[in-house]
């Protein structure tokens, strides 16, 4: 299970093209990688060779069905992996060059302050529960329409027409990007059934593998697990593509120190619940069995 990433990182940092990236900082990258997991019996793609903040990673997922994409909730949850990006918008905007901390403080203390610099643009959240639509009106011009729940909609086609080839949450709006703080980079969902089985594929543009990867994993196989719970299907496998499939040259340490240790156990998900939507789930409806990983390895995120 676990030693497709661990081939995965070894195969990057060996065999990788280096090339400079938009951080500034370089990558040595692969293009196209392909992972399978089967989740049958509630398997989980949780990386054991470090410690994986899961409920870190649920929050997030459970803040995109809420279609929010300030992150102010997160804040409120101490979840942390989204405040780089706002922070850095408000020094270059401002030329105020506050601390990380501080700026967080600020968004945690003032719902103003939050609205206005705490905010991501339409990203993931937006896209997947209210995509935006245009109604033409009269002389050429344009209004508002009502905003697609592609999330609903799945869950919807998937109980009504379980056969169809068009089961897909989509998080790239090509007009949309530019306002985006970061474009999707775990872009394409595609739904599958095969018996009673509920497969995914999950195609990434782009991925951090160190930091990055073992998040959209979990992410991915959960938001499987809980589609497959609201339309009574088994979850199946889950098919993870990588397009520019990366690993950032300042996290030398922890590739080494991960590649150094070996895989032990195999977590297990149950969901302790079943919620009447796929909008009603909490962190509390997850438990993870037999996860017993290694120790976390710090390492910077590139903004
Ligand atoms: N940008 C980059 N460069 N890497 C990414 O992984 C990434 N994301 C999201 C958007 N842009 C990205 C943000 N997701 C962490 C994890 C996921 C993130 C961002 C950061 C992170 O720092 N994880 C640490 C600590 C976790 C914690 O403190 O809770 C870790 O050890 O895993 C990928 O979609």
């Amino acid at each position: 299970f676990e030693q497709q990433y661990l081939d995965l990182m070894r195969r990057i940092w060996r065999e990788g093209g280096e090339r400079k990236d938009r951080t500034g900082i370089g990558t040595r990258s692969i293009f196209g990688a392909t992972l399978r997991f089967d989740l049958a019996g509630g398997a989980m793609p949780l990386i054991t060779t470090k410690r994986v903040y899961w409920k870190t990673a649920t929050r997030e997922l459970l803040w995109f069905l809420t279609g929010a994409t300030n992150i102010r909730p997160l804040v409120l949850q101490n979840v942390k992996i989204w405040n780089e990006w706002p922070h850095a918008r408000y020094v270059e905007e401002t030329g105020d060059e506050i601390a990380l901390d501080i700026f967080v403080e600020r968004v945690r203390e003032d719902e103003e302050f939050a609205a206005k610099w705490g905010d991501l643009g339409p990203i993931y959240g937006k896209q997947w529960v209210d995509w935006p639509t245009y109604q033409p009106v009269a002389g050429g011009l344009f209004r508002k329409g009502p905003g697609i729940n592609q999330v609903a909609e799945v869950v919807d086609s998937l109980r009504d027409n379980p056969g169809s080839r068009r089961h897909i949450i989509e998080g790239w709006n090509v007009a949309e990007v530019p306002q985006m703080a970061l474009p999707p980079c775990h872009k394409t969902y595609q739904f599958h059934v095969e018996g009673n089985r509920l497969n995914c594929l999950l195609y990434q543009r782009s991925c951090d593998v160190a930091l990055g990867l073992p998040f959209n994993l979990w992410s991915a196989a959960l938001l499987q697990c809980m589609i497959a719970q609201q339309v009574d299907l088994e979850p199946g496998e889950l098919v993870w593509m990588g397009g520019d499939t990366h690993l950032y040259l300042n996290h030398e340490d922890l590739i080494r120190e991960q590649l150094s240790r070996e895989p032990q156990g195999a977590p297990r998900l149950e969901i302790v619940r079943r919620p009447p939507s796929i909008f009603d789930y909490a962190i509390e409806d997850f438990a993870v069995h037999d996860y017993a990983p290694h120790g976390p390895i710090k390492a910077p995120v590139a903004v």
